[in-house]
């Protein structure tokens, strides 16, 4: 039987008081503040989106990496670079997982493809100091506040080394460290917490603004108004972002609500609210830093709706061409919020040919090393079973123990994975 770590309880003040192991990120959470367009739609009363385009969209770079006049938001260079390496990152460590899924290797896995602006550009402008609530596909939020490559597939293996001791679901990452809380499959759960958790914040005193992600799906459930109502009475400091990638599963943005847009869900509970273009990583990441300042300055929350779209199945269990057009899917494909983000950087004369090749190899390598790394591990203990429920393992557990111990050998865990 492998050994496992024995997981210590963290301390009741270790929430917001835990310093976040180091991520590669300073330089992003330095970025001098951004201004113009979406300082004002972040700050706006609710009736006024102010954008650049349809429906009050906020968008700053153009398809082909240029930037109208006078909006760019003139980030740092080493934030522009985190940026891209993470957007790059995430989706190769996709690709691979993905493979890893059909292989066998792992049982399931939750791509983000389409979305690595959204995700990294919200992540990014916030303090690491802050917490993040994730909803189904900010996994790189983890790995952006120094979740390992390693630890992450730990985790989608569920083996001896993940800190969940395998007992998650694959994707459902926990990295308090980085202040990141555990996903929740369960739509629309994580927004009383993370509305909570900002308020819990607060009345202590401390200087941490919550970011709380949710997809288009979430606004159907009930979660979603009573996270949205506490937000607004409460005037919680936190941002409330959500990813409207066009689908929940099978069913159409057109099926999951009547209103205009989703952002203007924010109007009726009281809080400013955004559209932005969530394949626009400039943009994302202007419009949560400015609503991360006014949740940080007291001034309470904003809800973000981010557009963009999920260009694979809903998970590794999903095949999207039952229900939608590949029309739509070729359509985005053009969107491409990599693309677009490389193409500013050359513009900007911060990236070239030569150094996407060297680049890609690296992060290759990078994911390669993670994979080997991960798969030495052996699979948990399987005292764990049993182990973490109650303070004492009462008998009548350690008997089914027993039992199951003396099946062991007779290919009773043998199977396909249930999903
Ligand atoms: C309360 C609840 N209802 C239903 C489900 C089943 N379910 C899992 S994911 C999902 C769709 C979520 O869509 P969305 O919120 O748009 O997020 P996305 O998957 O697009 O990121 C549903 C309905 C669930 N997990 N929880
Ligand atoms: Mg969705």
């Amino acid at each position: 039987m492998a050994k496992t770590k024995t997981v210590k309880k963290a301390p009741a003040k270790a929430m917001a008081k835990a310093a976040p192991r180091t991520a590669p990120k300073p330089a992003a959470a330095k970025a001098a503040p951004a201004k113009a367009v979406v300082a004002k739609a972040a700050t706006s009363t609710p009736t006024s989106m102010a954008g650049t385009s349809g429906q009050g969209l906020v968008r700053l770079l153009e398809d082909d990496g240029t930037v109208q006049k006078g909006k760019d938001p003139n980030l740092p260079e080493a934030t522009l670079l985190f940026l891209y390496e993470q957007m790059v990152q995430v989706r190769e460590f996709d690709r691979r997982m993905l493979m890893l899924q059909r292989q066998g290797r792992i049982g399931f896995y939750g791509p983000i493809l389409g979305q690595e602006a959204a995700t990294v550009g919200s992540v990014a402008a916030l303090e690491s100091r802050d917490w993040i609530f994730p909803a189904l596909r900010e996994g790189a939020a983890a790995m952006m506040r120094g979740l390992s490559l390693t630890e992450a597939i730990n985790q989608l293996i569920g083996n001896g080394a993940d800190r969940c001791k395998g007992r998650q679901m694959p994707c459902h990452y926990t990295f308090k460290e980085g202040h990141y809380y555990g996903m929740s499959s369960v739509i629309g759960t994580q927004l009383s917490h993370a509305v909570g958790a900002a308020m819990a914040a607060r009345i202590r005193g401390d200087d941490v603004v919550v970011l709380g992600y949710l997809g288009d799906g979430a606004t159907s459930a009930n979660d979603f108004h009573c996270g949205m109502n506490f937000a607004g009475v409460y005037q919680s400091p936190c941002v409330l972002f959500c990813q409207n990638n066009q689908w929940a599963i099978s069913v159409p943005i057109s099926k999951q609500s009547a209103s205009e847009t989703l952002a203007q869900k924010g109007k009726a509970y009281g809080m400013p609210f955004v559209r932005v273009d969530g394949n626009d990583v400039l943009a994302v990441y202007t419009v949560t830093q400015q609503a991360a300042a006014r949740a940080r300055r007291g001034d309470g929350p904003t809800f973000i709706e981010a557009v963009t779209y999920r260009r694979l199945g809903h998970s590794s269990s999903d095949d999207p061409t039952r229900y939608r057009d590949e029309a739509e899917v070729k359509a985005w494909e053009k969107k491409d919020p990599v693309d677009r983000f490389r193409a500013y950087l050359q513009k900007r004369g911060l990236w070239s040919e030569a150094k996407e090749v060297a680049f890609k190899e690296q992060i290759a390598q990078r994911v390669n090393d993670a994979i080997a790394a991960a798969e030495k591990n052996g699979p948990p203990a399987d005292e764990t079973l049993v182990t973490d429920v109650y303070a004492h393992v009462p008998q009548q557990l350690k008997d089914q123990l027993a039992d199951v111990l003396a099946l062991e050998g007779r290919g009773v865990n043998q199977g396909a994975f249930p999903l």
